[in-house]
């Protein structure tokens, strides 16, 4: 009798126990709790040295890139949407060519010339859509920002020059997105200062500007296609005492032979910011601010003519 309930005693001891051991066994990743970042909207975008290395094909809704600068030159990221029927081959075959001769007699000074080739440029890059992107960001720093992008075929871009002069565009800052129907399931960001821009008022900022981290909200009330062709942005710079703002404004225009060229001018640092968008259309960026001078400036030619210029300083 008293095997009898020993035998029963470790019977039931294995039953209790062997399912456990089987449960661990078989623990699996639930399939609804594995993280797709680029379904949350998190963009990872890094350039080493004239490249981007990203996902290529991402959710529609809003999205924040997170770009990070690798390299030695400043960068940025712009979303091209391309009209219907268009893509990249059609960007090399018949953009990069009148923009690589333009900028090539610009270098020689040959204005009128670098004019006729700008006038080969194909009527469909006037339909192109900018989604907006990055500001420019200086080497070693990483650029945050939020968008709207719709579904469509894109090129991710960034058309700062090397220093001979030659596009970073037609050197491999150049890719091709899809972004899908499926949108992410992102909510844009609670902004801590709200900035206009328009080709009217220029920027207009709403809110002081404090240290800390910041989530600037910017609103595009108007766009146009500005004698560079393409519309204005905001880039948030930050300088050095006794910087000389006149050099950033000319090196803001890249029609300018020494313009959005390596080497950027000495004082200053790009903290990134929000590019061109169309009107009616607002862009989100992040920035962390410590102690200094710092300057908003759009990316086109004399932005000071223009009221595209904001400058502020944070004091400690
Ligand atoms: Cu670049």
């Amino acid at each position: 009798m008293k095997n009898y309930f020993l035998f029963l005693a470790l019977i039931l001891l294995t039953a209790t126990c062997k399912p456990k051991d089987k449960q661990k066994e078989v623990i699996e990743p639930d399939p609804t709790t594995v993280v797709n970042p680029l379904k949350e909207g998190k963009v990872e975008i890094i350039t080493k040295s004239m490249e981007f290395f990203s996902a290529d094909t991402l959710y529609s809704g809003w999205n924040t890139l997170f770009y990070e600068n690798q390299s030695q030159e400043v960068h940025f990221v712009l979303m091209d949407l391309y009209p219907d029927g268009k893509d990249i081959s059609n960007t090399r075959n018949e953009l990069l060519p009148p923009f690589d001769e333009g900028m090539k007699q610009i270098m020689q000074g040959n204005m009128d010339k670098a004019m006729e080739a700008f006038n080969e440029i194909p009527e469909w890059y006037f339909q192109v859509k900018f989604m907006g992107g990055t500001g420019l960001i200086s080497p070693k720093h990483t650029a945050k920002s939020t968008i709207y992008l719709e579904p469509g075929l894109y090129t991710m871009e960034c058309y700062v020059k090397m220093f001979n002069g030659e596009w970073h565009t037609s050197h491999g800052m150049l890719k091709q997105i899809i972004v899908k129907e499926e949108a992410t399931e992102m909510e844009p960001p609670t902004a801590s200062i709200s900035v206009d821009i328009s080709s009217t008022d220029g920027l207009v900022v709403h809110d002081s500007i404090t240290s800390g981290k910041q989530t600037f909200q910017t609103n595009f009330i108007d766009q146009k296609i500005y004698e560079h062709f393409v519309g204005h942005d905001v880039n948030l710079v930050r300088y050095e005492d006794g910087a000389d703002l006149d050099s950033l404004i000319q090196w803001m225009s890249w029609m300018n032979p020494k313009g959005l060229i390596t080497p950027s001018p000495e004082g200053f640092t790009f903290l990134g910011g929000m590019n061109n968008l169309s009107a009616g259309e607002k862009g989100f960026f992040e920035a962390d601010l410590s102690p200094g001078n710092y300057v908003l400036i759009s990316e086109v030619p004399a932005a000071n003519e223009k009221k595209l210029i904001y400058n502020f300083s944070i004091t400690p």
